[in-house]
This record gives C-alpha cells, structure tokens and sequence, in this order.
C-alpha cells in the first residue's frame, strides 16, 4: 500500500503577506493524517513557511537545489542549506528547469544524488513536450529520464524518493491529461523501475503534475497507478488545494 503524497509547487509566486495567508488556510490540513502533504515556496521565503507549518505535520521543499555541495556557485543553494532551513526535500528536475534554465538529465542525476545523500526526500519530475507526444516518443523521453537516476545510482536511490510525471504540455497550460493518458505512462515508469526491482517498483511513489485542480483531481487519483500530485496553480488557492488533498 503506498501513501498518497501530494504538494504545492509556488514556484515564483507570493510575498510575505500573501504567503502567511496561504500557509493559515493550509494549517486546517493538520488533522490530514492519512496522506504526505508538502508546500515548495520560493527560497527566500523557506525559514517563513517552515516556521509557519510547524506542528501541522506539512513539510516543506525546495523547488530546485545545487549539485554542489558549497562555493562559487552564483545564485544556488545547497543542501546543506536546505537542511539548515528545515527542509523535508527538494524538487530536482522540473520542466521549467530543464527547458528554462537548461538542465540535462545528468546534472538532473547529480542534483537527486546529492539531496539523497543529505538523507532528503528528492522528488524527481520527468515529462514529455507536445512535440515529443505527437512523434510518439512519451515513453522514450520519460523513461530516458528516469534510467538517467536509476543506471547512474540503482533501485534503492529511491528509497523515500518520490516521482513525479508532468507532462509539459499539460503544465500551467489548463490542460490535462486524462486520468487514462497519465495511469499508461505511470504504468510504464513503474515497469522500467520493475526491470531493476520488483519489490521497489510497487513501493515507488509515482504522483502527477499538470493543471492539477479540485475538480478533476478525484478522476486522477482513482487510477491504480497514480499515487499522489505535484501542484502548481491551483496551490496558490488554499481551499482549491485542500480540495485535492480531499480528493485522495
Ligand atoms: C507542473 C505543475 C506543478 P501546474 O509544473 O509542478 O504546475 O499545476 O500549474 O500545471
């Protein structure tokens, strides 16, 4: 039996204000017992929200982290200060990384072993683009991705680990995949898992992300394969958000 994992993705939205709205309306999740639930606010608001969800049973992540351990690294953050912050984790590898700021599935590898190595939660996130769906090519693509962790750092780098598929089409764009699209290519990421670990690959947590909403999270959920989401939009919204923890 997996545990539903479900988080908000900020990415670059909120000030301080707005940010302790969103976190009060969020604190009503503390009675959620049955599930993972985790908040990735922007870096310069992480010590704010960390202090603000504590005793909520909430953690937090990073949206991205370095490679590198400490130094002249312009603009990053290491683990270490993710670990100093309080921080549960990290996301490593979203689309907007990979195709706004150029990350390649081996740095995407480094950035997942180092949060693990620090004993973090690193949530890999893999997906398609419309291009590479119409050619045919989603499970190629996916799967490129996720073999880029597994070959480099074997099954049990996923200890703990979470998956996240988010198709970039279906990202911030309303679009959806629909909860069959979404269960083949989860379907098919545990089976490239299974390949290496039997046992790994029922325990792995495979969530979706991609225009998540209260409404049409309960369709994605009810798939045997999905076990959770990565949310952006709709994470901004307090109650649309505990709509889709609701939904589990
Ligand atoms: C995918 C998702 C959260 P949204 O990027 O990571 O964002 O729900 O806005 O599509």
């Amino acid at each position: 039996m997996r545990r539903p994992w479900v988080a908000g993705n900020w990415k670059m939205n909120g000030l301080r204000e707005t940010n302790a709205l969103l976190a009060k309306g969020l604190s009503l999740l503390a009675a959620e017992r049955e599930i993972d639930i985790c908040v990735a606010p922007p870096a310069p608001y992480w010590l704010q929200v960390v202090d603000a969800m504590e005793g909520t049973g909430v953690r937090v992540l990073a949206q991205n982290v370095s490679e590198h351990a400490g130094g002249a690294h312009t603009g990053e953050h290491s683990v270490s200060m993710l670990q100093d912050c309080g921080l549960a984790g990290a996301l490593v590898g979203h689309s907007e990384r990979r195709q706004l700021h150029g990350e390649t599935d081996v740095v995407v590898a480094e950035k997942f072993a180092a949060v693990r190595k620090a004993g973090l939660q690193p949530v890999l996130c893999v997906g398609e683009t419309l291009d590479e769906r119409r050619a045919g090519e989603t499970l190629s693509v996916v799967s490129r991705q996720l073999l880029a962790v597994l070959e480099s750092q074997g099954p049990d780098a996923f200890d703990g680990a979470v998956l996240a598929y988010e198709p970039v089409w279906a990202i911030g764009t309303g679009l959806t995949a629909t909860p069959e699209q979404a269960q083949a290519v989860h379907a098919s990421l545990r089976a490239v898992m299974a390949a290496f670990d039997a046992d790994r690959a029922g325990q792995l947590r495979i969530v979706y992300g991609g225009s998540v909403k209260a409404g049409n999270a309960a369709g994605l959920f009810a798939m045997p394969d999905i076990d959770g989401a990565l949310v952006g939009g709709a994470s901004l919204d307090a109650q649309e958000f505990l709509g889709i923890c609701h939904a589990v």
